[in-house]
């Protein structure tokens, strides 16, 4: 019996149906009541007990063996014939798939990203919301500071604070409370003002921050840090100033100008007949900022940045108006799609 069964196993493999009569006939030959299964298993009942278990398995073997032929079968015959059903028609085009685009502040912000990590700096992100420690307090902020008011910063909760950071500068403290100089980072992210809707101002908009801190860091390495920026990001013939400015986590604090990038210093209405214009602010980290987070201000000391990306994207692509960074017109991302 066990030979035969063999047999049978080899017949099987080799067998192909060609179509599903012809693999209806395979099933009736091997499983219906009078096929061959069935009466191999009459057979069997009346083998030596000896011979029962290894023949018992490869019987079982066989029914499995072909349940699976006719199952495959079945199912590449279904297949086609969905396939040469009238009612499909081949000829038809495809249904057409538009290609997406970057979102133009994802793009900027990975060239930023990109431009950075050239000299060093990697990624740091964190939470939206935060306390006031993180965001005002470690910060220098005064307890009167206008930016603490109602008027300016989205409150979640007041005593304690909760609130929706107003810059990714408490990433920074966070860092710095958990990491030893010497630090060389950026910080990209979304970030929350209580403003009225306007061409030039919006209450969601994004930054990058960037801060360096190591022994004998300078001024001097700040100016040359951001110039290499400025000229990566817009152009080789890009050239820089700064100006005085007051942050009360910098010390000294400067806004950064660069060379306007329409008109090349000549003048025109992006620069505003000025030659300049303004994308950042920066400065070298105010010591009380290096105490509140426990890094010793006499072994070290830091620069720190920080700049709007819908500001640098609104400079390199003259768009005109902040809002069309959030409606999410199609008029107005499909102009991105030859970007990266
Ligand atoms: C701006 C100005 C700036 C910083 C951000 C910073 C962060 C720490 C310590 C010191 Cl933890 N400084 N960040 C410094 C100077 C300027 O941003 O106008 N941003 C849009």
């Amino acid at each position: 019996m066990q030979d035969k069964i063999q047999h049978l196993l080899k017949e099987i493999e080799s067998f192909v149906a060609r179509n599903q009569e012809e693999t209806e006939q395979f099933r009736l030959k091997y499983l219906s009541k009078k096929g061959i299964l069935s009466e191999l298993f009459t057979d069997f009942k009346n083998i030596p007990a000896e011979q029962k278990k290894a023949t018992g398995a490869l019987l079982n073997d066989l029914k499995t063996r072909v349940q699976e032929k006719i199952d495959s079968f079945k199912s590449s015959f279904e297949a086609v014939s969905a396939f040469s059903d009238s009612s499909v028609d081949l000829t038809k085009p495809a249904d057409h798939i538009e290609t997406g685009a970057r979102h133009p502040l994802s793009i900027v912000r990975n060239q930023i990203i990109g431009i950075f990590s050239r000299i060093g700096f990697t990624v740091a992100e964190d939470r939206e919301i935060e306390d006031d420690w993180h965001n005002f307090t470690a910060l220098n902020f005064p307890e009167e500071h206008p930016a603490r008011d109602m008027q300016d910063t989205i409150f979640i909760e007041k005593n304690p604070d909760i609130l929706l950071r107003t810059h990714t500068s408490p990433v920074q403290i966070r860092v710095m409370e958990k990491m030893k100089p010497p630090i060389r980072k950026i910080f990209p992210g979304r970030v929350f003002r209580n403003e009225a809707i306007s061409a030039r101002a919006h209450c969601i908009f994004h930054q990058v921050e960037g801060l360096y801190v190591d022994k004998d860091v300078s001024f001097a390495d700040l100016k040359q840090t951001l110039l290499y920026f400025a000229k990566e990001m817009f152009g080789e013939k890009t050239e820089i100033r700064l100006r005085p400015s007051f942050f009360p986590f910098t010390e000294p604090s400067g806004e950064m100008d660069v060379s306007c990038l329409i008109c090349g210093g000549k003048g025109c209405n992006i620069c505003k007949y000025t030659g300049w214009v303004e994308i950042m602010g920066c400065g070298m980290v105010d010591p009380s900022v290096f105490d509140n987070c426990h890094i010793d201000s006499k072994i070290y000391t830091g620069f720190a940045f920080g700049m709007g990306i819908e500001r640098i994207t609104m400079l390199k692509y003259q768009i005109r108006d902040l809002r069309l960074f959030f409606e999410n017109d199609l008029r107005f991302l499909k102009q991105f799609t030859g970007a990266y």
